[in-house]
């Protein structure tokens, strides 16, 4: 018979997919039915997502997803803070400009003579990020203003994708508030922010809540492609909110980390924290499904790995992860730590060269082989981990005794243990397909299919089983800790 399918676009870094969803006894059952490269353009020096390359990709998903069944629905989630620019036609003014790009360099500190560092936080509850939105456009007002001037509308890529498919500009709260622009507490753009910034408040489109139906797929795209029309969902956009709103846990107050090329680290609240003390720690308010709170911090993830891999293909040897993770194994503990959030860190290219470098800095054993550079990355992320646990905890006055780890990064078992060990927390591993479950999820809630984020949460519970890593040799980790702080002292400083 037929089945009911929602189709869920998650798109990463590096790569993005199609999946299609249906709930089948009280589970949620997933088929990955197309995957594609995502790979940024770099042209005269501006490095750009293939914005148009990553809309041919979802007309392929949703081709492929009809010989399934009925598709009811489609939600797409993205990375965070980039967007495209719409001229007064509905054009796309040019290709959405990446993160990573060097735009944004020193654009804080031009920001923050417009608008204080702390003034700024306390509006946007936003930690600071050099790729923040809020960096990004006013690199254009500075240098190429006639962008802006000659931009209607401002579209964050999911919406991007949505006003193509759906021809609605609109904005979903969770990606919005990674921009640096909303006021958090009223979860509205914040008119003084972009007033300070010099940006027409016109140009920012109307918030919609994640779960929306931002409206049906445009007959001439159901034409182009042979389907029947369906419902296109704002999911929560952002991906680690997709993520997060599939944390699998019925308790009100848990910590979590989603694991992929970042690391997000934090909690669900149901406001916002502003104060000194997530002001001087750094930490984010972001929007979270049901107009939640997830207080976090965003840090460096699996990126130096994947980085270093790419480096080593072009080297010509080809290394599975699954490779990389044995020969790090192999490698004796605590001869090197790197702060993996430290700029040298930030940008594509050689990876290993640069962990040499710090290493050697820093007056530590240098790492050289594949599984030597792996494994002090690992062993500096779970260090990592523990001590951004602490400043969340002093941040909130609370204390965690289990850390969720969720998404692609929590197939290495390696990190998960040392996780365990670094922070003396219990490790409750999954589910894998986090932000899959958690954009299928939204959609089935929307669609009236689930009641609720607690009725979500339990099914995608039955529907992967959690793996537990307990905490080991904490003693050893204590001591290797105080190193790791040693050496990684100029990052923290500089914060
Ligand atoms: C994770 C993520 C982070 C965001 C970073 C850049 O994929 O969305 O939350 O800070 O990408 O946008």
């Amino acid at each position: 018979q037929n089945t009911h399918y929602v189709l869920a676009f998650d798109f990463g870094a590096s790569s993005g997919r199609a999946i299609l969803g249906a709930l089948k006894d009280g589970k949620i059952e997933m088929k990955e039915i197309h995957r594609f490269s995502n790979d940024p353009v770099i042209v005269n020096g501006t490095m750009y997502w293939d914005t148009l390359r990553q809309f041919f990709e979802i007309k392929q998903g949703i081709v492929k997803a009809k010989k399934y069944g009925t598709i009811d629905s489609m939600g797409i989630d993205t990375w965070g803070v980039d967007f495209g620019l719409i001229d007064e036609h509905g054009a796309l003014l040019e290709n959405a400009v990446h993160y990573r790009d060097e735009r944004t360099r020193g654009m804080d500190r031009k920001v923050f003579t417009k608008i204080p560092k702390s003034e700024l936080y306390n509006i946007t509850g936003n930690e600071f990020n050099y790729f923040n939105t809020i960096f990004q456009l006013n690199a254009l007002k500075e240098n190429r203003p006639w962008m802006l001037e000659r931009a209607n509308k401002f579209l964050f890529t999911p919406d991007l994708f949505n006003y193509f498919l759906t021809g609605e500009k609109k904005a979903e709260y969770t990606m919005a508030t990674t921009s640096s622009l909303l006021d958090i507490r009223k979860r509205e753009w914040s008119e003084e922010v972009i007033e300070r910034i010099g940006l027409k408040k016109e140009l920012f489109p109307e918030l919609i809540a994640s779960g929306s139906i931002v409206g049906p797929l445009k007959k001439e795209i159901c034409e182009e492609l042979g389907v029947n029309s369906m419902k296109v969902i704002a999911v929560a956009s952002h991906d680690t909110q997709s993520a997060s709103a599939a944390v699998p846990t019925q308790e009100k107050d848990f910590i979590f980390i989603s694991c992929g090329t970042w690391s997000l680290y934090g909690t669900e609240l149901d406001e916002p924290v502003i104060g000194e003390k997530s002001l001087e720690m750094n930490v984010s308010n972001e929007g979270g499904y049901g107009g939640k709170i997830n207080f976090l911090k965003n840090l460096t993830g699996l990126w130096m790995v994947q980085e270093s891999r790419r480096q080593w293909i072009r080297e010509g040897n080809e290394y599975s992860f699954g490779e990389l993770e044995t020969q790090a194994k192999e490698v004796e503990l605590f001869q090197n730590f790197v702060d993996a959030n430290a700029e040298e860190f930030v940008p594509s290219g050689n990876m290993p060269r640069r962990i040499r470098e710090y290493c050697k800095q820093t007056g530590q054993t240098v790492p050289e082989t594949p599984g030597e550079i792996v494994c002090c990355i690992n062993q500096s992320l779970a260090m990592k981990y523990r001590r951004e646990l602490d400043k969340i905890q002093y941040c909130l006055n609370k204390k965690y005794d289990t850390i969720h780890m969720i998404g692609g990064g929590i197939q290495s078992k390696l990190l998960c243990q040392m996780t365990a060990n670094a922070t003396g927390c219990r490790v409750a591993a999954g589910p894998v397909e986090a932000t899959a479950f958690g954009n299928i999820a939204v959609q089935m809630i929307a669609l009236g299919q689930i009641k609720d984020i607690k009725e979500a949460r339990e099914i995608i519970e039955r529907s992967e089983a959690t793996c537990y890593y307990e905490p080991q040799n904490t003693e050893e980790w204590s001591q290797a800790y105080a190193r790791y702080c040693q050496v990684t002292k100029r990052q923290e400083e500089e914060l």
